[in-house]
């Protein structure tokens, strides 16, 4: 069922371990891809509509993702910033917001402990509870991972989802493990099976590789694309690609 097509989000995300920026192919084989402030502000200037920074070692060292990064980056950038990585508590949640995040992520720690979805949305709001579902295909099923994609979880990816909408989060950020840097397109059975299951925004996550995939996306009714390999890698430039999506009337914000 296709979703009404509002203005489509373009959202690089930065994975960032040890403080530097990675990028894998299947959540292995972390490659360098740059420094994480320097990277938000340009995006932040070519026109990205939000960035999202999750600290993908956080969870499994568990710890917090580093607060002082983020009010680095808060202070260069001035778009919406998402910030995943370790959440765990309420109180996790407030000082990532306290320290200039307007939306937060919440993956490992909503799985481990559903209840934490409806804390932190009535103490915060719906509008900044992220709902991070990484998925990737078992004998013919979506299964949600958490740690990382390192832990199966005996969790159907869209009752999942669903679960995460009963609970009151904002929106639904759907990254397929299989897609992740393969720059082969997302996972358009993966999200059109989500998207018909909740009402909430979905942004597709895990395998952009060229603008075609963005428009194929944005055509099933996601609200927003996030990318990393395209981007880090200086493959497709956001100013080009909402262009490119604009003449293939998508609407996106231009300045
Ligand atoms: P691309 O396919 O390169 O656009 O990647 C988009 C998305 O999958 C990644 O930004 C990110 O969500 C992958 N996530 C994690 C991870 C990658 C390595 C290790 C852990 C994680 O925990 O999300």
């Amino acid at each position: 069922m296709k979703k009404d097509l509002g203005v489509l989000r373009i959202i690089p995300c930065l994975d960032v371990k040890d403080g530097r920026v990675v990028k894998g192919i299947n959540f292995v084989d972390l490659r360098d891809a740059g420094d994480p402030f320097e990277s938000a502000k340009v995006y932040g200037q070519e026109g990205a509509d939000e960035i999202c920074v999750l600290d993908i070692s956080a969870s499994v060292e568990g710890r917090r993702a580093s607060l002082e990064m983020i009010r680095k980056i808060a202070q260069n950038v001035f778009v919406p910033i998402t910030v995943g990585g370790g959440v765990r508590t309420p109180e996790d949640m407030r000082e990532y917001l306290k320290y200039g995040a307007d939306k937060v992520s919440i993956n490992t720690g909503a799985v481990e402990n559903p209840k934490l979805i409806k804390e932190c949305a009535e103490r915060f709001g719906s509008q900044c509870v992220v709902v991070a579902i990484d998925a990737k295909r078992v004998d013919g099923k979506f299964k949600v991972f958490i740690y990382s994609g390192k832990k199966e979880t005996d969790l159907d990816a869209v009752d999942w989802a669903k679960r995460c909408e009963e609970l009151g989060c904002g929106e639904i950020l759907l990254t397929s493990i299989d897609k992740d840097g393969t720059q082969e397109g997302y996972d358009l059975e993966l999200l059109t099976m989500v998207l018909e299951a909740v009402s909430v925004p979905v942004i597709a996550s895990g395998g952009a590789g060229s603008k075609e995939h963005f428009l194929q996306a944005a055509k099933i009714g996601t609200s927003a694309c996030l990318a990393a390999s395209v981007f880090h890698y200086g493959k497709i430039k956001i100013g080009e690609l909402k262009d490119y999506l604009k003449d293939n009337h998508i609407y996106v914000r231009t300045d």
